[in-house]
């Protein structure tokens, strides 16, 4: 077991840092403009914003391959765009237009996309838990070279799914990496609150797994642990965990009246803002210019906009359509190849 380390200690090309750079903002402009048509009542229901969390997001992405499997709780649009789903349909199924990544039946807790392995979107806490793993096993059973990442967060770690789970993974050397997003609280409980065991990733030691605390304020320190982690499990010595310290900036949803923490707390994170960190390593390192850093701003706003009027224009789903997709058909040949 190994607490956080120094990273970078790999080498990266600038192209790769501009991609990880632009991605993370593009997650980011994408929510602050759904934070905005939430409150002109153009998005509805839930709305649990990622922001200050997307290097977590944005290392997996970057460490694992696109044929991989992700599953991840309800805070999952910035996984949905890391897997590939354009912001078109995300921002569509935010709208719950019939255009959207889940045909507008889902919404922002329940995106799902077969085509990108992206299997959602979960509103039941923990539950995604059981699920990674057993996609995970099935990987196992069909001899494929691919991993699932199965993520959640420090409330869900707390569910009896985790140790059901972790004792299965251990015991079948299932090709699983799990990955605790501690963002400090569930809803408005702090860890210390609901835990004994603050450090999350120690639960690990009663199955003999091999975890690591990672600061997930930094994408190359979730990138170079999520590469060991994704590494150790598709060679088929069995499951890996990692807890990443990370912060969500905004409430728990939209409606949050933010009384469990102070104003300097939340301030002292963004200090360490992951996207200004980046831009901050690819400036100090000669690798980008202001200049460069005003284009892919310009770029990343005209994706948004674009996403959200195509969105606009997009009908809402028809009546009839409320019964479909609700069970899989037997003929359907999404199970005959499976
Ligand atoms: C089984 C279950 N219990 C309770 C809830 C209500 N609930 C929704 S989110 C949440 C907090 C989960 O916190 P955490 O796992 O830390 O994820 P985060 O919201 O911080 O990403 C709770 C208790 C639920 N959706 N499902
Ligand atoms: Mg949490």
């Amino acid at each position: 077991m190994a607490k956080v380390k120094e990273p970078p200690t790999l080498s990266y090309t600038r192209e790769q840092l501009l991609h990880w750079y632009r991605q993370m903002l593009a997650v980011r402009r994408m929510e602050e403009k759904a934070a905005q048509l939430y409150t002109q009542q153009k998005i509805r229901g839930f709305l649990h914003l990622y922001i200050g969390q997307e290097a977590t997001g944005m290392g997996i992405e970057a460490a694992i391959r696109r044929e991989d499997y992700v599953i991840t709780g309800y805070r999952e649009h910035g996984n949905a765009y890391f897997r590939g789903i354009p912001m078109r349909a995300i921002m569509a199924e935010l709208m719950g237009k019939e255009t959207g990544i889940s045909r507008g039946k889902g919404g922002s807790m329940h995106m799902f996309s077969r085509e990108h392995r992206f299997l959602g979107g979960h509103g039941i806490v923990g539950a995604q838990i059981g699920i990674g793993t057993g996609v995970a096993f099935a990987i196992k059973y069909r001899e494929e070279d691919l991993i699932c990442v199965t993520m959640f967060g420090d409330g869900a770690a707390r569910q009896g799914m985790l140790h059901e789970s972790f004792n299965m993974a251990m015991l079948w050397r299932l090709p699983v990496v799990y990955v605790c997003e501690n963002n400090q609280y569930a809803m408005g409980t702090s860890v210390s609150r609901s835990s004994n065991v603050t450090d999350i990733y120690r639960l690990a030691c009663a199955y003999d797994m091999p975890a690591e605390q990672v600061d997930g304020m930094n994408i190359f320190t979730v990138y170079e642990a999520v590469r060991r982690a994704a590494d150790h499990a598709r060679s088929g010595k069995g499951p890996y965990f990692l807890e990443i310290l990370t912060y969500r900036y905004r409430g728990h949803s939209m409606s949050d009246p933010a009384k469990y923490r102070t104003r300097e707390e939340v301030e002292a994170y963004k200090e360490r803002d992951p996207i200004a960190h980046l831009q901050s390593y690819l400036y100090t390192h000669h690798l980008a210019t202001e200049e460069d850093f005003n284009t892919i701003e310009e770029e990343v706003a005209a994706e948004v906009a674009d996403a959200v009027a195509f969105a606009e224009a997009s009908p809402f789903p028809a009546p009839e359509q409320l019964y479909e997709d609700v069970y899989v058909q037997p003929d359907y040949p999404f199970l005959r190849e499976w």
